[in-house]
């Protein structure tokens, strides 16, 4: 696929934070301007590649060294990392091999926008702004932010959930749960992103998997809920969301299948519950499953890993019945 110019390396970066970091990347040799060294790692089998660009030129991070460290380097570093990460999990995990399990390439673009507090996945890559340095940082800087929006690709290949109403808000909650299960060492989403005044003001996070009522919801969101105004963690605080806003709540209504999985995770162990999600995302939902179907889903794939009447099959029964989601 590629010229005998190019030579896996393996580079070193600064992360947004300071981390030390070690790359694989190309060197390449051009006619004309001679040897650089690319964001573009062709070091896995089987895999087209996982390639970091920059937003505004449009160009795939390069230099003259095999060395990232420059502050503008930096979310870049951070992509190109943490795509790897995640390509690692599913592979390894799951073995997918990347997006679409037959070896996509991996494309990342960072420094989108400006100030800009989101990253999104957009149908065939991932992309990621540099946050306003108030709410958020750049955005690359999180695994779990990576490993949802991949989660998305993922999901557009293979079930397919329709982003919008329920099926949106399973969209979203998959995604959530494999950033959780992937940057596993809470199950909080987001919370290396988060600039330092926002911490300072008590959002430590974007969304919690384990307590979702710990954040409000957006100021136009409240008078669909309760009225408290929180991320629900079950069906009696479902928000009767229109399209026009957000999608009829994706975002939202999502935590109470996060809260759900957290639940069985409590029983049965980050690894299992991977499993047991990852079969029933690949296997059994289609575009219009709604909450009651990913129930049945979920415990249909329980009992196929683990057994009819399986403690692994219990808990995953366990986590729905205890947000009110039931057949
Ligand atoms: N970060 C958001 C997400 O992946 C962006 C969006 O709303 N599409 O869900
Ligand atoms: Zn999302």
């Amino acid at each position: 696929m590629h010229s005998e110019k190019i030579k896996t390396q393996t580079g070193t970066g600064t992360g947004v934070l300071g981390e030390h970091r070690l790359l694989h990347i190309s060197q390449v040799k051009e006619p004309r301007s001679g040897t650089e060294f690319q964001m573009a790692d062709y070091s896995h089998e089987d895999l087209e590649g996982i390639l970091t660009y920059d937003y505004p030129s449009r160009e795939i991070f390069s230099n003259k060294d095999a060395s990232f460290k420059s502050e503008y380097d930096r979310p870049a570093v951070d992509a190109h990392y943490n795509s790897e990460k995640v390509y690692d999990y599913y592979l390894n995990e799951h073995g997918r091999n990347s997006l679409d399990d037959e070896g996509m390439a991996i494309v990342s673009y960072v420094h989108y926008g400006t100030n800009y507090n989101n990253a999104f996945w957009n149908g065939r890559q991932m992309t990621y702004g540099d946050g306003d340095g108030e709410f958020m940082i750049p955005l690359s800087a999180g695994l779990d932010v990576a490993a949802h929006e991949m989660t998305h690709g993922v999901i557009s290949n293979s079930a397919n959930l329709v982003y919008r109403f329920q099926p949106g808000a399973l969209n979203e909650a998959f995604a959530d749960i494999f950033g959780a299960l992937i940057d596993d060492e809470n199950w909080e989403l987001g919370e290396d992103i988060m600039a330092p005044a926002a911490k300072a003001d008590g959002r430590e996070s974007l969304r919690s998997l384990s307590d979702p009522s710990k954040y409000p919801v957006g100021a136009k969101y409240v008078e669909y809920g309760n009225g408290e105004g929180k991320y629900p963690s079950h069906m009696d605080e479902f928000y009767d969301l229109p399209r026009s806003l957000d999608n009829g709540g994706v975002h939202i209504n999502s935590s109470i299948i996060n809260h759900a999985a957290y639940l069985t995770a409590q029983d049965i162990g980050r690894e299992k519950l991977g499993k047991i999600y990852y079969r029933a995302l690949t296997v059994y939902l289609t575009p219009t499953s709604e909450f009651s179907d990913a129930r049945q889903a979920i415990i249909q794939s329980a009992v196929d890993l683990y057994g009819e009447g399986s403690g692994e099959a219990e808990a995953a029964a366990g986590g729905f019945d205890s947000v009110g989601i039931m057949e």
